[in-house]
């Protein structure tokens, strides 16, 4: 991995150059996304040493425990975004309703989704977790407040997406749709310098990622397809690998750069799964495609679902485009049977 001292603002301000009407509001979007995002990793590593691990005892709104971290990193998402006048309005996985913008700051034309520290219940464990972030343009009329309409658009809407994972390193990942580029956090001096220079997804690859341990609840299609992937040596092919880390940030980094699939299905007990569309699936999709890959939701595009509500979850198949063909395949086929059985 060469650094070739390309920082996050000067690469923002060349893709920008590639758009002759850009006004320059997204990249300041951007540039402001990647300060926020030097703080909180701050925070997550030092989190081992400040008492700011722990649970706070309250619940966010899908009723999970939240800890501190997750309440640090979405504060200080909101701080960093809602006075720069670029946004109309902000939705968070942690907040049931849209985020308004305070009446004294300037009204922009862009709208911000993001999920501050998903991974969250991998804290204590010290593995790796991430902050998700999606950009639209608005659609109500700029200079009035962002609606909610503003964050319901279809993911092919998008204008940016990226991801930031905390780990051995502090990565920032982002796409305005042509090219996906990766930015190494050099501690040093804080910058961000250009390390994955237009990642793209390997189109094969036998990595799997995916919760086992619901295998009762999954669709006889997808046990199929995982059987049959697992059987790969037996037809003289070579055998896959099981990777799941648990923190979805991690591992569709690791498959971006690896390949391979990663799958957080419907099931018996979650009939949408449990990964959110807004905040989470979209801007992945987003990215995943834009390096050549394929995500979809068991038979659509996940970026062409029109969504109902903020917080609606998604059943997700996300990867090298190969992977994802396959298993499509094994769903429809099911599918199909069943639907002949049931005539029966
Ligand atoms: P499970 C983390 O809690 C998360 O939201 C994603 O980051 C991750 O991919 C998924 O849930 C893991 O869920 O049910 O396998 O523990």
């Amino acid at each position: 991995m060469s650094i070739n001292f390309m920082t996050l603002p000067r690469h923002i301000l060349e893709q920008e150059k590639k758009y002759p009407g850009a006004t320059g509001e997204l990249s300041a979007l951007l540039h402001d996304l990647a300060l926020a995002a030097k703080v909180i990793s701050l925070e997550v590593n030092k989190a081992g040493l400040v008492d700011i691990l722990g649970f706070t005892g309250d619940n966010n709104v899908h009723g999970e425990q939240v800890k501190k971290l997750d309440i640090y990193a979405h504060d200080m998402l909101i701080r960093a975004m809602d006075h720069g006048g670029h946004l109309c309005v902000m939705a968070s996985e942690e907040e049931e309703n849209i985020i308004h913008i305070p009446q004294k700051h300037k009204i922009g034309k862009y709208v911000l989704l993001f999920d501050p520290l998903d991974g969250s219940s991998n804290i204590d464990a010290n593995v790796s977790i991430g902050t998700i972030f999606s950009i639209y343009r608005r659609i109500s009329p700029d200079g009035t407040p962002g609606t909610l309409e503003d964050c319901l658009q279809k993911g092919v809407e998008q204008v940016a997406a990226g991801y930031i994972v905390y780990g051995s390193s502090t990565i920032l990942v982002y796409t305005t749709g042509e090219g996906v580029f990766g930015f190494t956090l050099d501690p040093a001096f804080g910058e961000f310098l250009l390390s994955h220079d237009n990642i793209r997804i390997p189109e094969k690859a036998r990595i799997y990622s995916i919760n086992e341990g619901n295998y009762k609840y999954w669709r006889t299609g997808l046990k199929k397809y995982i059987k049959y992937i697992q059987a790969a040596d037996d037809r003289d092919e070579k055998p896959y690998s099981a990777r799941y880390i648990g923190s979805m940030v991690a591992d569709i980094h690791r498959n971006l750069l690896y390949g391979g699939i990663f799958i957080y299905p419907a099931d018996k007990r979650n009939p949408n799964g449990k990964l959110r569309l807004m905040y989470e699936c979209n801007p992945m999709a987003f990215i995943v495609e834009a390096a050549g890959g394929k995500a979809i939701d068991g038979k659509n595009r996940i970026l062409e679902i029109q969504p109902k509500e903020l917080h609606q979850r998604v059943p997700i198949y996300i990867g090298s485009a190969e992977a994802v063909d396959m298993v499509k395949k094994f769903l429809i086929e099911d599918e199909i049977e069943e639907a002949v059985h049931s005539k029966n």
